[in-house]
Formats: structure tokens, sequence, C-alpha cells
């Protein structure tokens, strides 16, 4: 498709381009013609911060820090990086690493749908860039009861959320793993059905702590962590954690999510990290932090129950877990 009308930020410019905006304009110009033609509203798009966007293991520019900290020596990037849950790329948690190692994001749309008015295809850097990242570390706590402290970085997910214009009937937010077996050979295998899909309610979706993750340790993303771009919800199990998302829904029904479709009763759609709740073969009261010896007590909410207790106190989390 022909695109004949620059975007409105680009037309706001003065005479004097510094080299920045003018890489920026070309990344624009290379990339934008896919957002548009998927129907992209204009002037929902911000200022790129970046020429383009970096690579897995370049540094990511303009990242302010935050005060999440929970104030543990954070997992070292070579641990954080080489002992992963991504089936797309292998169930074995060394496979990711060498089976993502050249997994292809550039370029890398997502697809927004449902409830909202704003639906389209974006450049995924058109969803992220115009808002500020942030550094935010946080512990990671996996339902196979290991743990990390992982600095990620990000943007609140409630500040693009709010860009889409989600409307009244949007009352959860569905995501969607990408479903290409040919780039993703775990996804040959019938281990889950594919694509991996996850959902939160939208309360969630826009609690201040859930990030909508970009990098770790300043850098992007390595592809085994879901590079470009991928869900961090850290008061729940690892597994809400969508990796390489290319479609969110704004839904009116509770959308359903891979490991509870896979395993009703050891997996609910909730997965708030519960140490008084069981998984059927196992118990959730302690973990292993990576790289650590001796076991350490589970908090309720992985430690972010002054943050979230509230989105539960009418529930039966043993009901819903
Ligand atoms: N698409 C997709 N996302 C996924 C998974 C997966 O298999 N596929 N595994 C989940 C699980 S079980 C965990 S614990 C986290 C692990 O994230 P990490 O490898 O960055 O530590 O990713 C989650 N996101
Ligand atoms: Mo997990």
């Amino acid at each position: 498709m022909l695109i004949k009308t620059p975007k409105s930020w680009a037309l706001k410019e003065c005479d004097t381009t510094p080299e920045a905006v003018f890489k920026q304009r070309r990344h624009f110009l290379k990339t934008g013609a896919a957002a548009l033609a998927g129907g992209l509203a204009g002037g929902l798009i911000g200022h790129h911060a970046f020429a383009a966007w970096p690579k897995a293991g370049e540094m990511l520019a303009n990242i302010q820090k935050s005060g999440f900290d929970p104030g543990e020596a954070t997992t070292p990037l070579k641990e954080v990086s080489s002992y992963n849950n991504f089936y797309e790329f292998g169930t074995g948690k060394d496979e990711p690493m060498s089976q993502a190692k050249d997994f292809k994001t550039d370029p890398w749309t997502v697809e927004i749908a449902g409830a909202c008015a704003k639906p389209g295809r974006y450049d995924f850097e058109d969803l992220v860039s115009p808002h500020q990242l942030e550094e935010r570390i946080y512990r990671h706590r996996c339902v196979e009861t290991w743990s990390m402290v992982v600095p990620w970085v990000g943007v609140p997910l409630a500040d693009v959320i709010k860009r889409l214009e989600p409307t009244s009937k949007a009352r959860y937010v569905a995501f969607e793993t990408l479903h290409d077996p040919a780039r993703m050979p775990g996804q040959n295998r019938a281990v889950l059905q594919w694509p991996y899909v996850e959902g939160l309610r939208m309360d969630e979706a826009l609690n201040p702590l859930t990030l909508l993750t970009v990098g770790l340790y300043g850098q992007a993303l390595p592809p085994q962590n879901g590079a470009p771009l991928r869900l961090v919800v850290p008061w729940k199990y690892g597994f809400k954690g969508i990796k390489s998302i290319v479609k969110i829904t704004f839904t009116e029904d509770q959308p359903p999510t891979s490991w509870n479709r896979s395993a009703p009763h050891e997996y609910g759609f909730y997965a708030n990290v519960n140490p008084e709740v069981s998984h059927p073969r196992w118990s959730q009261a302690k973990e292993r932090r990576i790289g650590e010896f001796f076991k350490q007590d589970t908090l309720p909410f992985n430690g972010y129950g002054e943050e979230v207790e509230d989105l539960y106190t009418s529930m039966d989390l043993h009901k819903y877990f």
C-alpha cells in the first residue's frame, strides 16, 4: 500500500534536523508502512526513541531508574539468559538459549484488536517508544519453585493500554505469542496448544506493577527471554509472563490461557504466587533462588501484596488459584 500522508509528528519538526531525528524519521519510513497499512489511527505514534531498535544484547537508551527494587542480589545475566522456559524453543531449560539464537525480531508488529478505539497493526516500537523506559528490579518466581531477581526494562502496560482507549466492554486483556513453526522449532511438537496465550483482568493489566518489557540489564531482550516484547507480572507465577507478543486483544470474557488449558486443575487463570496453595504435585511454600543453595520462604503475591492484594479482597484465592 502506498503511503501519501506523512505522520503528524514528522510535520512538526523544525528546520534544523539533528542526525538522531533524521535517522528516526528514516526508520519510520522503513517500518511505518506496515503500521499504517494495518489501519493505524493518525496521531498515535510518538517520537521514536531510537534510530533503529537495538538488537538483542545492545544497550537501550533513555532508561530511567525506578523505585522498584526488592534490595536483594540480582541474578547474573548469564543465569537469567541461560536457564529459561520458552517451549517454542524446546522444553529443556538450556534449549531456548541455543535454539532461539538466530530468532529474527525485526521487523516486529503487534496487532491490537477487540474492544478499543485504536485497533490496528503497530510496529512494536510505536507501541513502546513514546513512553519512558524504566528499569525495575523484580522478583521472578516460576511455578516450578525456582526464582530469580531480574532488572527488567520496560514501560507500564497501563500507559500503553490507555493510549489504545479500551471501551467499557474491555474487561480482560488477552495476549498471544508468535505462531511460526518455521522460526520457532518447538511449535512442531504438540507439548502445548499453539500459539501460547495469556490473559489478565483489566485491573491487573492496569496495575502499576505490570510491565510491558523490552529489555533486561539495560539491554534489548535476548531472544530466549522473549524478544522483542514480553509481559512481566511480578506477583504471579512466571508463566503469566508471555514472551514474543504479536497480538493484544481487549475482551469482554475471560480469555483462555495456555497452562490452564493444558492442565486446568494444576494452573489457574490467576496464578498469583501463593505459598498457601500447593500445586497438586508439589508445595509452593518455598523456592530456590537460582545461584543459592538454601531454599527460602515464598512470600504471598511474591512479596508484592501491598501493591496488589486489593485486587482480590472479595475472592477465595484457594478457588481462584
Ligand atoms: N510464549 C511463551 N512465553 C512464556 C513461556 C513459554 O513457554 N512460551 N514460558 C513461561 C514460563 S513457565 C516462565 S517461568 C517464564 C520464564 O521467563 P524467563 O525465561 O525470562 O525467566 O516465561 C513464561 N513465558
Ligand atoms: Mo514457569
